[in-house]
Parts: C-alpha cells; structure tokens; sequence
C-alpha cells in the first residue's frame, strides 16, 4: 500500500473511517460516496448473510469498472429471493431473473443481442450460488466458458442449497451437516467426497480470468472484480460466503468464520489468467482447521465425545493440499 505514511494492517479494515488513512488510489468502492449501492438496504436477507455483503461489493465494483453501463442476470436462490419479493426490489442496476440452472446461458444471450446491437460498451454479469453453479447451471456454465462468451459469471458460494431449507450440493465440504446429509451412522454429515472445485474447472477451460475471494478479504474482491472487467471474454469469480442459517454459526461472526476458511487453507485465494495461477494471496497467520469448524453447528458433531477424529484429520488433510499446491504459506508469520 502507498501512503503519506505507513499504515499498519489492522488500520485500514474495510471500513470508511480506516479507509480514509489511505490515499485515494487505493481507497475502497465502499468507502466513496459515488458507490452504486448496487444492492441497496431493504432486503430480506438474514442478519449476517454473507451472500449479501459479497453481492453488494462485487457489484459496486463492478459498476464502478463499467461506469455504471452493466446488465445482471440472477439465477435464482437466496440472492434473487431476499432481494426481489414482488413487487418490490432492492438492485440499483439492470437486473433480471433466470431460472434456477440458467443464468449463463440468459446472460450469453444478453451480452449477444448487445453486440448485434452495437452496445458492447454494456457488461453483462451473472450471478448464482453454490447450487445453481456447481450443480444445476454447470453444463450451461461450461458452454459459457467454452465459447469465451463476454461474460463475468460469480459463484456465492454458502456451500449448500439454502434458499430451500440447506440441502446439500456438491459444493458442500465433508462432514458437514444438511437437511439431506444428517448427522446419523458411521459417518455423520456429508459423506460424499470433498465437491468439486469449480475455479479448477473454468481454469481447465482456459479462459481468460479466474478467480476466489472472500468475504473476510473484501478489498481483495473489489480488486478481483475490476480485474475481471478489464478482460473481454468468459470470466468467473468464486466467492466464500457463509451462511449463519445454514452454518449454525453466530451471525456476528461471518467474517472471522471466513477468515478462519483463508486462513486454515480450507478456502485457498488466487487468480488465474489463461488458465496458469498468476496470484495467490498468503496465509499471514496459519491455523488448524478445528478453529475454524468449531463455530459451526453443521460440524458440531465432529467435536463430540465419541467423534471419530479421523473425520477432522481427513479436513485438515483438504487445507493441508491446499497450502501445497498454491504455495499459500510463502512468507507468513507462522
Ligand atoms: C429447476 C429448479 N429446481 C429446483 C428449484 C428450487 N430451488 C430454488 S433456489 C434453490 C436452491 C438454491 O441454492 P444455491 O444455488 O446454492 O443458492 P443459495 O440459496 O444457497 O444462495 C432450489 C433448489 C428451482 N427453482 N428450479
Ligand atoms: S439462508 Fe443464508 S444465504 Fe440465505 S439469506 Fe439467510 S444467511 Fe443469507
Ligand atoms: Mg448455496
């Protein structure tokens, strides 16, 4: 960071009255008064809803990177629902509502017929969670990717289905507790494998922006965002929200709980250009899985006195390959 003066971490936050220490350059989307607002107040989403927060930041980014010239199309979930009981809405942009398993192929279709148009100063985003991503949309997401469609697709990923009751997805971790994986015989939770990595799989189609952020390293999405909107072609951003609903997690909490998922490896932050990593973000302080499962209901039972510990080890062997393979503890303090 630049400055009239060295400014310690722990300083700038993602805070308005933080940000002003630093110089304006650098400032975030939400600490300026010209920010969109893209998902404005009035919405229903639960108190500490990460999905929420990341939408909004992401948006106003993104706004902000297009001069305001963008089109949304919402798969449906808890975003789309929360924000638009009919009759009402809370988006301040173009935004329209797909069918659950579409939303790529709505906003291919968008961002066609503005260039037919002559309007490919327009960007079109799509937007959907973990479900409708990594499961029912993922052959339309494919063929987005494929075609190199100008689009930026984000995944708010909460790890389940929870706008229907927290039903699993294949981005649900292991072990962890839904409504269809509960906590009952040999293997309580999610017994199916450890989902599949979604960035990994756009990476493997070659296009030309990937990446993951967080709600814990809201600054970092920002920049991820804009990144994004400096590329013509498919894009994707994968964004770890948690969900104190369907986490058992305290709704005060949702940024420590998502930095806890950085910081124990288990949510690994980097970008990708052309399908080669060309960024990693560093774990500055690393720490055992178990800090970050604890504060979840959905992992309760890991921590229970008859628990098989293997469960744990087999999580903390998930962070552990992480750290491995993006080089995530380059640096860090411990
Ligand atoms: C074809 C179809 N199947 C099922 C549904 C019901 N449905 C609506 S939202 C949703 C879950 C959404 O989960 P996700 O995409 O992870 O978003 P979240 O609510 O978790 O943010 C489901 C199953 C639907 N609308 N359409
Ligand atoms: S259920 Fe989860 S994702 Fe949905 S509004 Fe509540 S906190 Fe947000
Ligand atoms: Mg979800």
């Amino acid at each position: 960071m630049t400055g009239p003066r060295h400014i310690k971490f722990y300083q700038t936050g993602t805070f308005t009255v933080g940000n002003r220490l630093l110089d304006v350059a650098v400032q975030s989307v939400q600490s300026s008064l010209d920010r969109n607002n893209s998902l404005t107040s009035g919405h229903r989403a639960c108190q500490g809803c990460g999905e929420a927060l990341g939408a909004r930041y992401a948006l106003d980014s993104a706004m902000r990177a297009t001069q305001g010239q963008m089109v949304v199309a919402n798969a449906t979930g808890c975003l789309e629902v929360f924000s638009t009981p009919y009759p009402e809405s809370s988006w301040r942009v173009a935004w329209l509502h797909s069918l659950f398993g579409n939303a790529p192929a709505v906003a291919t279709g968008i961002a066609a017929a503005l260039k037919v148009k002559g309007r490919s100063n327009v960007r079109v985003i799509a937007q959907g969670g973990d479900g409708a991503t990594v499961d029912i949309g993922f052959g339309c997401l494919s063929g987005m990717f494929e075609r190199n469609d100008d689009v930026l697709y984000i995944c708010y990923d909460n790890e389940a289905y929870m706008n229907t009751g927290v039903q699993r997805s294949s981005a649900t971790p292991a072990a962890a507790r839904t409504a269809t994986t509960p906590t009952v015989g040999d293997e309580p939770g999610n017994v199916f494998g450890q989902g599949k990595s979604v960035p990994l799989i756009a990476m493997a189609h070659f296009i030309p922006y990937v990446a993951t952020a967080s709600v814990a390293e809201l600054r970092d999405l920002e920049y991820k965002v804009e990144r994004a909107m400096t590329f013509r072609g498919a894009r994707y951003i994968h964004v770890h929200v948690p969900c104190p609903l369907g986490w058992g997690s305290d709704t005060g909490d949702t940024i420590k709980v998502a930095r806890l998922a950085v910081e124990s490896g288990l949510f690994p932050l980097f970008e990708a250009e052309q399908g080669e990593v060309v960024g990693r973000r560093t774990i500055r302080r690393r720490v055992p899985v178990e800090e970050y499962l604890k504060l979840q209901g959905r992992f309760a039972h890991l921590f229970a006195k008859n628990a098989d510990p293997r469960r744990i080890a087999l999580i903390q062997a998930i962070a552990d390959r992480n750290i491995a393979r993006f080089n995530l503890l380059e640096g860090a303090d411990a």
